[in-house]
């Protein structure tokens, strides 16, 4: 009998989902009306999760899978999955670890370019026929320059790295907040979040939201000022979104964009009305190359897990 495998969010690389279904009896939550019955029947034989990074797995239904021997995130973030239950389970977690880097960092260098160049406002503009009827130069305001502006990078993981890389192409001047300084990089090293902030026309937030929930308050926009963009392509938690609509609201900040949000799907009205905002739907992962190779790496976790071995990518055994 193949082994059970519960899966909490779709797949959308064919060629994924075919090994998955060759291996294993694939159980797929996010397909099911009435998921508490769905547990009940079937929770007793699950040997393997695979969720994602924004969507994890909560304490409660890790305890409906008493065979449990793994939890293969097919993402980064592990923040929404119960680290300390399944450590003391002994259930390995694994993520897609170096997967995705580069798209996320793709990703960020687009919004910060969008951002500062209107590019989405001014698409509309085109679209929607406003250029022939304000064909004059003066129908759309400058925009700014991003080559050769200093970008403050909160988190400097994989993702932080691959973006200042990027950034530091387009000429612009790189620091960055951690928990440390790191020494072989060539960046400055700033280890407060305001001062970073304050010394920054752009900053990225690329960190891990563990532990870092809303350290983008008002206080942080402030000191990003009235010519700074943000950039989030982390997690939508890293910031208090009712104080960034009103820093937008206020002009205490020039623009953001946003690939992530606090409550995903919903976007706060405020923001979706606001020009100065590019929005994403936590796209940055989601080309067919990283999905591929992600998916690649969740099921050599399964095949690891559940044939006794250690997966490579597991952060609690
Ligand atoms: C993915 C993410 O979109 O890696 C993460 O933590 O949030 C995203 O890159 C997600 O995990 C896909 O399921």
């Amino acid at each position: 009998m193949k082994p059970e495998i519960l899966q909490l969010n779709p797949i959308l690389v064919p060629s994924i989902n075919d090994k998955l279904d060759a291996l294993y009896t694939m159980r797929r939550y996010y397909e099911q009306d009435d998921k508490d019955a769905y547990i009940r029947e079937i929770g007793p034989r699950i040997r393997g999760v695979i969720t994602g990074g924004h969507t994890g797995i909560s304490r409660a239904l890790m305890a409906q899978l008493p065979v449990l021997q793994v939890v293969a995130v097919n993402g980064v973030g592990t923040d929404a999955v119960d680290l300390a239950h399944a450590r003391e389970r002994g259930i390995p977690v694994t993520g897609t670890f170096g997967a995705l880097t580069e798209d996320v960092a793709d990703m960020a260098l687009g919004l910060m370019l969008a951002v500062c160049r209107n590019l989405c406002s001014v698409d509309r503009f085109v679209r929607d026929g406003l250029w022939v009827q304000h064909p004059q130069p003066g129908a759309i305001p400058l925009a700014r320059r991003l080559s050769g502006m200093r970008v403050g990078i909160v988190g400097m993981g994989r993702v932080g790295r691959a973006v200042a890389t990027r950034a530091a192409a387009f000429g612009c001047a790189i620091a960055y907040t951690d928990l440390a300084a790191i020494d072989s990089l060539p960046w400055h090293f700033v280890g407060e979040l305001r001062r970073l902030a304050e010394g920054s026309d752009m900053l990225v937030l690329c960190a891990a939201a563990d532990k870092a929930e809303g350290i983008v308050d008002a206080q942080i926009l402030q000191a990003l000022g009235s010519g700074g963009f943000l950039v989030n392509i982390a997690r939508g938690r890293l910031v208090n979104e009712p104080d960034l609509v009103q820093a937008l609201q206020a002009g205490v900040i020039a623009g953001a964009g946003l690939d992530v949000f606090v409550d995903e799907p919903h976007v706060p009205a405020a923001l979706r009305g606001m020009e100065q905002v590019v929005l994403q739907a936590h796209r940055a992962s989601a080309t067919i190359e990283s999905r591929t190779a992600m998916g690649e790496m969740v099921l050599a976790s399964l095949a690891d897990a559940l044939a006794g071995r250690r997966p490579e990518n597991s952060l609690t055994t």
